[in-house]
This record gives C-alpha cells, sequence and structure tokens, in this order.
C-alpha cells in the first residue's frame, strides 16, 4: 500500500474514533446550521481537526481542502477532506455516513479512502492499482442494463438547488430499475458503486470533498463517470452520473431525455 494511502487510513480513522465517541452524546452536541437544512457540528470541527494534524504531522508541506475550514496553501500535493460526510443523518442517529480524503497532485486524484466508522468498512485506491474495500479487491457491478438496477441518488435538499429539473430524472430512473436509494451519504454512495453494491449513482450540486475520493473509487474498479451532460466537468460542477460503462451510458440517455 502507498504510504499516503496508510496516512490517510489513519487520518481517517482517528476522525472516526471522534464520529464514533460523540456518536451516543448527539444531544449535547453544539450544532449550527451552514445554510438553511446544512448542518455542521463540533464532531465535523473535530474530526477534520484530528485528520489535518495527522497529514500535516506526515506531510508539512502539501495544500489542504477542507469543508469546514477550506483551502490551507501548500505545494502540488492537495488532500481534499470531508470530515463527516452526512452529518444530518449522523445527527438524527441514523447510522450511514463517512469519512472521505482524497490526494490530488498537481490537479490528478492520486489516492482516495472513504471510510464508514459504523461498520469498520475502508475503501482505498490507488490511480493504477485498483480499489480495495478493506484487503479485497473490488470491482463495479457488471449489470448490462437498467432493468433491475439499484441506483443511488441525492434528493436536493437546499433552497438554491432546482428541484424542478431534478424531478424528472427520478421519475426516468426509477421506471423499470428495482428501485432508488437515498442514504445521505455523497462519498458512501460512490464507494458503494465502485464495491458493486449499487449499479449507479447520480446527483447535482455536490461539493468537491463529497466526491474526490469517491470518484477515484469507481475509476479503479473499472466505473465510469461523466457530468450530466456529457462532459467529463463532474468534479467541478458537482453533477455526477456513474455506473459501468452500461450503466452510465442508459442513465445519461435517459437524464439528457428530460431537458
Ligand atoms: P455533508 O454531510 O458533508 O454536508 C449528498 O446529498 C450530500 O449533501 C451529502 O454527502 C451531505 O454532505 C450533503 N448534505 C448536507 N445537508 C444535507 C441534507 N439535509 N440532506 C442530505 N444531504 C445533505
Ligand atoms: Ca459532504
Amino acid at each position: 500500500m502507498h504510504p499516503m494511502v496508510n496516512i490517510a487510513i489513519r487520518a481517517a480513522r482517528s476522525a472516526g474514533n471522534v464520529i464514533k465517541r460523540s456518536s451516543d452524546r448527539i444531544d449535547t452536541l453544539n450544532i449550527t446550521e451552514k445554510s438553511k437544512n446544512d448542518f455542521v457540528s463540533e464532531v465535523d470541527q473535530q474530526a477534520e481537526r484530528e485528520i489535518i494534524r495527522t497529514i500535516s504531522k506526515a506531510y508539512p508541506d502539501h495544500s489542504i481542502l477542507a469543508e469546514e475550514s477550506g483551502a490551507h496553501q501548500g505545494n502540488d500535493y492537495q488532500w481534499v477532506i470531508d470530515p463527516l460526510d452526512g452529518t444530518t443523518n449522523f445527527l438524527r442517529g441514523f447510522p450511514q455516513y463517512s469519512v472521505s480524503i482524497a490526494m490530488k497532485y498537481r490537479g490528478k486524484l492520486e489516492h482516495a479512502v472513504v471510510y464508514d466508522p459504523m461498520r469498520e468498512e475502508i475503501f482505498s485506491a490507488t490511480r493504477g492499482q485498483g480499489a480495495q474495500l478493506n484487503d479485497r479487491r473490488i470491482r463495479v457491478s457488471s449489470r448490462k442494463d437498467l432493468d433491475g438496477a439499484l441506483l443511488g441518488t441525492g434528493i436536493p435538499f437546499r433552497d438554491d438547488q432546482d428541484l424542478d429539473s431534478y424531478l424528472p430524472t427520478l421519475k426516468v430512473l426509477i421506471q423499470g430499475t428495482a428501485g432508488v436509494r437515498r442514504a445521505g451519504s455523497a462519498a458512501l454512495d460512490l464507494a458503494y458503486v465502485a464495491a458493486g453494491r449499487l449499479d449507479g449513482f447520480w446527483e447535482y450540486g455536490l461539493r468537491e470533498w463529497d466526491m474526490a475520493a469517491g470518484c477515484l473509487l469507481i475509476q479503479e474498479a473499472g466505473g465510469i463517470l461523466s457530468d450530466t451532460d456529457g462532459s467529463s466537468n463532474y468534479l467541478s460542477s458537482g453533477n455526477v452520473v456513474t455506473g459501468n460503462d452500461k450503466i452510465h451510458q442508459e442513465m445519461l440517455t435517459r437524464i439528457k431525455s428530460c431537458k
């Protein structure tokens, strides 16, 4: 395993410990609303500090982009961090959330870790080296079409998101599939596509820290990702559709038919 993945796993585990310790005292947490329905707690902030401390100790010159504290300028290596993806779930005791850490070198994704502290699952990948769940190699599903596929999505929750253009995509992607899940942690949803648990996933308006690690996991598990308009801008637009090549193509065709 690459030393940077080891550091990312160490950082994710220390954040996971903060999260697990706090999960039985949710009532006592300090919570603020970043924007309507978008929450942050002292746990997000403490978990992020743990991650940054671990990474900076190993790599003091690297840059960091983190959900709660923003950009810390350094060299061409940049760590993209979501300390607690699925905060709303966490704050309700709904056990579906994760820690997401990606490393980019000169803008290109090199390493990824998504950690589910509730299930002790570590999804990891290095560019060109494949993706793993704990010590086992993972692949995207081999399903040939949307008939019977299980899909994940994110339903808009912020006031500034365009629910009216999302809903038709939900309608066309429910038809003929085995169903659609809205689990609440985009990083974990993407990891589930990499592991073949979901056949595909789409969401609009994600931020880079929600997606970066999950996207590399999918690439390394043999999946395809694109923007919902078919371009390759998904990391900057935050609009993503993904699955194996056939599922991705069919999803994209149906999504485009909604325009
Ligand atoms: P966060 O917990 O790190 O903010 C998927 O929809 C993404 O949106 C999640 O990964 C989650 O990341 C973010 N999100 C923020 N508020 C949300 C909410 N009320 N419902 C669902 N997702 C939310
Ligand atoms: Ca997030």
